[in-house]
C-alpha cells in the first residue's frame, strides 16, 4: 500500500519534481538525484510496490517491464554498446532508502566489481 510519505509516489503523482527522462503507463524514469555515475537513472513503477521481496506473483510482468524501460533508458543515454549495470537494492544490508521498488540504471564510466 502507498504511504502518504513515500517520495516516489510523490514523484509519480507529480507532487514533487523530478528530472524526468521516461514514462509510459506503468513506469516512470528519472535522474538520480545523488548521482554516482555520468548516467544514473532510477526506473520505477506507478504501482507503489515497497520493495523486490514484496512484489507478488501479479507484479511479474510489471518488473519485467521495469527492466525492459531499464534498457531502454541505457540504449538512448547512448551506453547499449559500452554497458551499463542495473541495480535493485533490497532492505537495509543492500542500502536500500527508498522503499518503493526501483531499478538504478548506472553507466557512463567503467564500473568495478564487486561492489561495495
Ligand atoms: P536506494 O539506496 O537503492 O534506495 O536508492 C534510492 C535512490 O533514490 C538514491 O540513489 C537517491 C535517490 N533519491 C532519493 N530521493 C530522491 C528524490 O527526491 N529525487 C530523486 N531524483 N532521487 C532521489
Amino acid at each position: 500500500m502507498a504511504g502518504d510519505n513515500c517520495i516516489f509516489c510523490k514523484i509519480v503523482a507529480g507532487e514533487i519534481p523530478a528530472a524526468k527522462i521516461y514514462e509510459d503507463g506503468r513506469a516512470v524514469a528519472f535522474r538520480d538525484i545523488n548521482p554516482q555515475a555520468p548516467t544514473h537513472a532510477l526506473v520505477i513503477p506507478r504501482k507503489h510496490v515497497a520493495s523486490l521481496s514484496e512484489a507478488g506473483e501479479a507484479d511479474e510482468a510489471l518488473l519485467g517491464h521495469l527492466l525492459r524501460v531499464a534498457a531502454r533508458v541505457a540504449r538512448d543515454a547512448g551506453h547499449a554498446e559500452g554497458g551499463y549495470r542495473t541495480v535493485i537494492n533490497n532492505g537495509p544490508d543492500a542500502g536500500q532508502t527508498v522503499f518503493h521498488v526501483h531499478v538504478h540504471v548506472l553507466g557512463g564510466r567503467a564500473l568495478t566489481w564487486p561492489p561495495g
